[in-house]
C-alpha cells in the first residue's frame, strides 16, 4: 500500500546534531521524500497537531518540547516520505514512544531519554496511522510544497494578498 508519512525531527534531534543520522536511518527504508523544510512552530501549530494529547498531565511540557523551549533550537525539520508501507516501515524504525522502552537499535532506543521532568525526549515524529498522516500533511505542509499529488486540491482566486518575494 503506497502511502505519504509525516516525519518531524525533533528540536532535541536537532540540537544534538542528529540529522543526518536520521535521514540514514531513515534512508534504509527506500522511500521517497516528497517534501522536507525547516519550521518554526508556533503555539497553535503545536496544539493542533498534539490535540489528541490535550487532556494529559505532560501537555504543556510537550508543547514547549516541540516548539524548543527546551533545546534552544526553536525549530524542526519537517518531511514527507512516501511510498510502501511508508508508515510501518518508519514507524518500526523510530522505536516505541518511550525511549527506555524502545529497541536499542531504533532511532528512539539511540538518542532518545526521559527528563527529569518526565517528558518523552524521543528525536522524531512519525505519524502512527493513514488517517493521522494524512491531517498532520496537510497541517505542517501546503500543496504546492509537495512533489506529488498525495490529497485532492481546490483552487482559488487570492485578492489584495501581500506577499514577500525575493527582490
Ligand atoms: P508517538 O510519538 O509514538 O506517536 P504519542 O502517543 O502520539 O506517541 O505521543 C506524542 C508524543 O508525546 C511522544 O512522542 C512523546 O514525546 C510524548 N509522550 C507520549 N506519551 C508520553 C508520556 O506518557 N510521558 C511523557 N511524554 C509522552
Ligand atoms: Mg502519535
Amino acid at each position: 500500500m503506497t502511502q505519504a508519512v509525516l516525519i518531524l525531527i525533533k528540536p532535541d534531534g536537532l540540537k544534538k546534531s542528529l540529522t543526518g543520522n536520521i535521514l540514514t536511518r531513515l534512508s534504509e527504508t527506500k522511500l521517497e521524500i516528497v517534501a522536507a523544510k525547516m519550521v518554526r512552530v508556533s503555539q497553535a501549530l503545536a496544539e493542533e497537531h498534539y490535540k489528541q494529547l490535550k487532556d494529559k498531565p505532560f501537555f504543556p511540557e510537550l508543547i514547549g518540547y516541540i516548539r524548543g523551549e527546551l533545546h534552544d533550537r526553536k525549530k524542526v525539520m519537517a518531511l514527507v516520505y512516501w511510498g510502501k508501507d511508508a508508515i510501518k516501515k518508519c514507524r518500526e524504525l523510530a522505536g516505541a514512544t518511550n525511549p527506555e522502552e524502545a529497541e536499542s537499535t531504533s532511532i528512539r532506543g539511540s538518542y532518545g531519554r526521559i527528563t527529569t521532568s518526565g517528558v518523552y525526549e524521543n528525536v522524531i515524529h512519525v505519524s502512527s496511522n493513514e488517517s493521522e498522516a494524512e491531517r498532520e500533511i496537510k497541517l505542517w505542509f501546503q500543496p504546492e510544497e509537495i512533489i506529488v499529488n498525495l490529497f485532492s486540491v481546490k483552487s482559488e482566486i487570492e485578492k489584495e494578498c501581500k506577499k514577500v518575494t525575493w527582490a
